[in-house]
C-alpha cells in the first residue's frame, strides 16, 4: 500500500529518513541499521572547519526524552566530502543522502554549498539554520534572524542546483512568517523543526548534567510542538514539508503526514533502538489509506496525480 513517491523532484521509497546528527555520514551504523531500508538519511551537520564538540557530558536522558550539546562536532566540509561522502556514493541506491551544513555566518553557509556542490552521493542539501548549541551564535538558532536566514537561502540558492530543505527552530514566535520567508528565499522544502532549548539539573547539586549548560531537547515531550509547527506551516507555504520530533513509531509519523508533512525523520528514537526508522518504514508499509503521496488509494499527490 505504500508507493514511491517525488518530494522536492527526489524519489524517495519510502517516508522514513534518519534524523541529522543520528547516524553520521552513515557508515558508522552501516553494520547495524540497513540504511537501504529507509527513504533516505541526513548527515551529521558540517561546518568548514573541523569542530571537536561542547564539553562532555553532551547528551542526559529524562523521563520524556534528552538533551544534547554535540556542539556541531563533526570533520568539517573537506573531510566530508573527500572522505565521508564517497562511502555512500558507493553503498547506497536506494536511499537518498541529504547533506546538512551549518555555518555561523552567511558567508560560512554559502561556502558549504559551494564546496559539496560538485560531490556524488547526494541529493539534497539540508541547511540547518536551528542548532540551539552553535556557542559562535551563542546558543540562538540562526533562523531567529530573519534577514540572516533569507540571505542565507538567497545566495545559497544561486550556488547549487539540488533542492535547498531549510530546517527551523520550535522556539520561534513568528515560525510560519518565518516558513513563509525561507520559501519566499528560495527553499524547496523545511524541516520542521530541530531541537528545543531546554536544561537539566541534578537535584542534588543543582549541576547541569550536560557539560555546556543548556542545549537541545528531543524525544516524545517534543512530537505535539512538532506535530503543531506541521500543521500550522503546512497552510501558509507550498512546499514539501518534513516532520521531525519525538517519532517512535508508525503511528506518531502517520500523524506528522497527516498534519502536512511529506516525509518524517527519526533522530531521538535511533539512540536506543539504531534499527527504530526502518521499524517505522516498514511498519508504515503495511498500513492503508496513508496520505498522499504515499497512498496507493488513488488519491496522489500533486506530483502524483494518476492519468485519468
Ligand atoms: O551538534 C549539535 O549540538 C546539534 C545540532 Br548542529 C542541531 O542542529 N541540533 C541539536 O540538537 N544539536
Amino acid at each position: 500500500t505504500l508507493r514511491p513517491a517525488e518530494v522536492f523532484r527526489v524519489a524517495f521509497q519510502n517516508p522514513v529518513l534518519l534524523a541529522a546528527g543520528t547516524c553520521g555520514f552513515g557508515r558508522e551504523l552501516s553494520g547495524v541499521v540497513d540504511l537501504e531500508a529507509l527513504g533516505g538519511m541526513v548527515t551529521k551537520s558540517i561546518t568548514m572547519a573541523p569542530r571537536a564538540g561542547n564539553p562532555a557530558p553532551r547528551v542526559a536522558e529524562f523521563d520524556a526524552g534528552m538533551v544534547n550539546s554535540i556542539g556541531l562536532a563533526n570533520p568539517g566540509m573537506e573531510r566530508a566530502r573527500d572522505d565521508k561522502l564517497p562511502w555512500l556514493a558507493d553503498h547506497l541506491r536506494r536511499a537518498r543522502v541529504l547533506v546538512s551544513v551549518a555555518g555561523h555566518t552567511v558567508e560560512e553557509y554559502v561556502e558549504l554549498v559551494r564546496g559539496m556542490e560538485a560531490a556524488d552521493g547526494f541529493a539534497a542539501f539540508e541547511i540547518n539554520l536551528s542548532c540551539p548549541n552553535d556557542q559562535r551564535l551563542g546558543g540562538r538558532a540562526f533562523s531567529l534572524d530573519r534577514d540572516a536566514l533569507t540571505a542565507v537561502i538567497g545566495r545559497c540558492r544561486a550556488e547549487t542546483s539540488r533542492p535547498l530543505i531549510a530546517k527551523l527552530a520550535p522556539n520561534d514566535p513568528d515560525l510560519v512568517d518565518t516558513a513563509r520567508a525561507a520559501v519566499d528565499a528560495g527553499a524547496d522544502g523545511l524541516t520542521l523543526i530541530n531541537t528545543l532549548p531546554g536544561r537539566l539539573l541534578d537535584p542534588g547539586d543543582g549541576h547541569p548534567r550536560i557539560g555546556a549548560g543548556q542545549g537541545g531537547m528531543s524525544g516524545p515531550a517534543l512530537r505535539p510542538v512538532g506535530v503543531h509547527a506541521v500543521n500550522a506551516v503546512a497552510g501558509a507555504v507550498d512546499v514539501p514539508l518534513i516532520g521531525v520530533g519525538g517519532i517512535l513509531n508508525a503511528d506518531h509519523a502517520l500523524e506528522y503526514l497527516h498534519a502536512g508533512a511529506s516525509l518524517v525523520q527519526v533522530g531521538t528514537a535511533s539512540f536506543a533502538a539504531p534499527r527504530a526508522a526502518e521499524r517505522i518504514a516498514r511498519d508504515l508499509a503495511r498500513r492503508r489509506d496513508l496520505p498522499a503521496p504515499w497512498g496507493a488509494s488513488g488519491r496522489g499527490g500533486p506530483s502524483h496525480a494518476s492519468p485519468g
